[in-house]
C-alpha cells in the first residue's frame, strides 16, 4: 500500500500544553539541516540506544502520523556502526506481540543477557486498563521479538522501564511516573524476587519541584540508569511541561541518590523528552527527542544524539540539541553491499519490508534524495549497482557527492519491473568517485513514485 509523503501535523494533548508547545514550536526551526534528529521516514520517540558487538542498535517507539496523544503502536529498530548512517531494522515488536496489550506502545529498554535481547515495554494492559510491563525476548538484536510471558511482568499503573546489570549480576528493572520503583530481577530476566520497592523522591536526591504540580520532586519519568567509574547515574525527564533531562548519582544502584543538575535544558519543540546514554567506540553520546523534523511537536518526536565528554569529577556536562548531530565514527565501505535503508539524511522517501527480507527505500519520487555520509571511495569507483523494483515506468538513480545537486559522478536508469517488489540489479558506470565523500543518490523522472531500491554497492577501479 502506498502512503502519503511523510510531513504531519503536530499533536494536541489539551489547552495548557499546547499553550507550551505553540511557544516552543515559534522559537524552533521546524527543519534540520544536518543529521540530526536520526530518522527522517517516520517520526520517532523514546531512544534506548544499546552497544553489542561493534554496532549501536537503537529501539525507539513510533508516534504515528498526525498524532495528537502518545498514539504509538509498534516498536521500531535501527543500528549503525559509525553513529550517523543508520539502518532501519523495522518493527520487530509491537502491540500485536502482547495479546494481552490493548494500546500505548510507549517508552522501553532493551537489554542483553544469557545470549538474549530482552526489550521492556509499557503497555496498556487489556483486562484492567491500566498500565503494565511487558518483556519480549529476541535471540538477535533485530528481532523478531516475542512475549516472554505471555503476561505483564509487573503491573501497578506506572511507565518507562529501564533495566540495569550489576557488576554482581544482580539485574534491576527500574521504572515509574510519578513515583521511581525497582524490582530486583532474577538472571532469566523475567521474573523478580522480592516486590516492587519505590525510590524515596526526596528533594535532595531528584531535586525539589516548586509551583503546585503535586509532585515532590523534579522527577517525572524515563529513568535511565548505569554504572560509571564505580558511580550509580539515573538521568530521567524532569518536571512536566515541558520537561528537561536531569540526573542523580549514587554509591549503590538503589540509592542514595543526590541530584546533580541539568544534563539538557528544555529545548527543541517536545513537551517531553527522553534519555539515553552510552558510551561507544571510546566516546560518550547522549540520545534524546524532541519536534525538529516538519510536522514534528509534542506528539510527532524524532530521536536525536550528541556525543559528549564527562567533566573530570565525573559529573555530566550541559549537553544542547544540535542539528548536527555526532560526529562519525570512521568511513563507510562502498565496495561492500549496503542497504539502501542505511541512510545519513532522507529527503521525502520512506521505507517498508521487502520481500527478500530487510527493509527497502520506497515512495521515491523526482527530487527525493538519500545521503549517505562519509563513504571511502579510495581509489576511486569504477561502477555501481543496485537492487531496484518498480511498478512504474521507473527513473533514474543519480549518485552525487557533497550534496543532493554535487558532482554527477554516475546515473543508473531503472525500468519498470512489473511490481513494487519485482527485483532487478541495474548497474551503470561510475567516473569521479575517489577519496571520503558524502554521497547522494537522487532520484529523477517522471511523476508519481519512480522505483524501490533494496540494497547498493559500488565496484572498484
Ligand atoms: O512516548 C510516550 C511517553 O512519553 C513515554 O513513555 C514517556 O517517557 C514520554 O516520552
Amino acid at each position: 500500500m502506498r502512503f502519503p509523503k511523510f510531513g504531519r501535523a503536530a499533536g494536541r494533548r489539551g489547552v495548557a500544553l499546547m499553550s507550551v508547545l505553540l511557544c516552543l514550536t515559534m522559537v524552533v526551526p521546524g527543519v534540520a539541516r544536518a543529521d540530526n534528529p536520526i530518522v527522517q521516514t517516520i517520526y520517532t520517540a523514546d531512544p534506548a540506544p544499546l552497544v553489542h558487538n561493534g554496532r549501536v542498535y537503537l529501539y525507539t517507539g513510533h508516534d504515528e502520523d498526525g498524532s495528537t496523544w502518545f498514539t504509538m503502536r509498534e516498536w521500531r529498530v535501527w543500528s549503525s556502526a559509525d553513529m550517523v548512517n543508520w539502518t532501519d531494522h523495522g518493527s520487530p515488536m509491537s502491540l500485536a506481540t502482547f495479546s494481552w496489550a490493548s494500546a500505548d506502545a510507549w517508552a522501553g529498554h532493551t537489554i542483553y543477557r544469557n545470549g538474549k535481547f530482552y526489550w521492556y515495554v509499557p503497555v496498556t494492559n487489556r483486562s484492567t486498563g491500566r498500565m503494565a510491563i511487558g518483556v519480549g525476548v529476541s535471540e538477535s538484536p533485530t528481532g523478531p521479538f516475542r512475549d516472554a510471558l505471555g503476561r505483564p511482568l509487573v503491573e501497578n499503573g506506572e511507565i518507562d522501564p529501564h533495566a540495569f546489570v550489576d557488576d554482581t549480576g544482580q539485574a534491576y528493572l527500574y521504572w515509574g511516573n510519578p513515583n521511581l520503583w525497582y524490582v530486583r530481577l532474577n538472571s532469566d530476566m523475567i521474573s523478580f524476587s522480592g516486590g516492587p520497592t519505590q525510590i524515596p523522591l526526596t528533594a535532595a536526591g531528584f531535586g525539589a519541584r516548586g509551583g503546585n504540580s503535586g509532585r515532590p520532586t523534579l522527577y517525572e519519568e524515563g529513568p535511565w540508569v548505569y554504572k560509571r567509574n564505580g558511580l550509580y547515574y539515573n538521568v530521567f525527564a524532569a518536571e512536566c511541561c515541558s520537561e528537561f533531562i536531569g540526573y542523580s548519582t549514587a554509591p549503590g544502584p538503589t540509592g542514595p541518590w543526590t541530584y546533580r543538575g541539568t544534563v539538557m535544558p528544555r529545548q527543541g519543540s517536545s513537551f517531553t523528552n527522553h534519555a539515553g546514554v552510552i558510551d561507544f567506540n571510546g566516546g560518550s553520546y547522549f540520545f534524546y527527542h524532541n519536534g525538529a523534523l516538519p510536522g514534528g511537536g509534542g506528539f510527532t518526536r524524532s530521536v536525536a544524539v550528541e556525543k559528549f565528554t564527562y567533566n573530570a569529577d565525573g559529573t555530566i556536562p550541559t549537553i544542547n540539541m544540535t542539528t548536527a548531530g555526532a560526529p562519525q565514527v570512521g568511513t563507510l565501505n562502498p565496495y561492500v553491499r549496503q542497504e539502501a535503508e542505511t541512510i545519513a539524511w532522507a529527503t521525502g522517501v520512506e521505507t517498508e519490508p521487502a520481500s527478500g527480507g530487510g527493509m527497502n527505500v520506497g515512495w521515491i519520487e523526482n527530487g527525493d534524495s538519500i545521503k549517505v555520509k562519509g563513504v571511502a571511495f579510495g581509489a576511486g569507483a569504477a561502477s555501481f549497482s543496485a537492487r531496484v523494483a518498480s511498478a512504474t515506468s521507473g527513473g533514474r538513480a543519480e549518485l552525487r557527492l557533497g550534496g543532493p545537486n554535487g558532482t554527477l559522478v554516475g546515473t543508473c536508469t531503472v525500468s519498470g519491473t512489473g511490481g513494487w517488489q519485482t527485483w532487478t540489479t541495474v548497474s551503470c558506470p561510475v567516473n569521479g568517485a575517489t577519496g571520503t565523500q558524502d554521497l547522494y543518490l537522487r532520484f529523477a523522472g517522471g511523476g508519481g513514485y519512480l522505483l524501490n531500491v533494496d540494497w547498493w554497492q559500488f565496484q572498484q577501479r
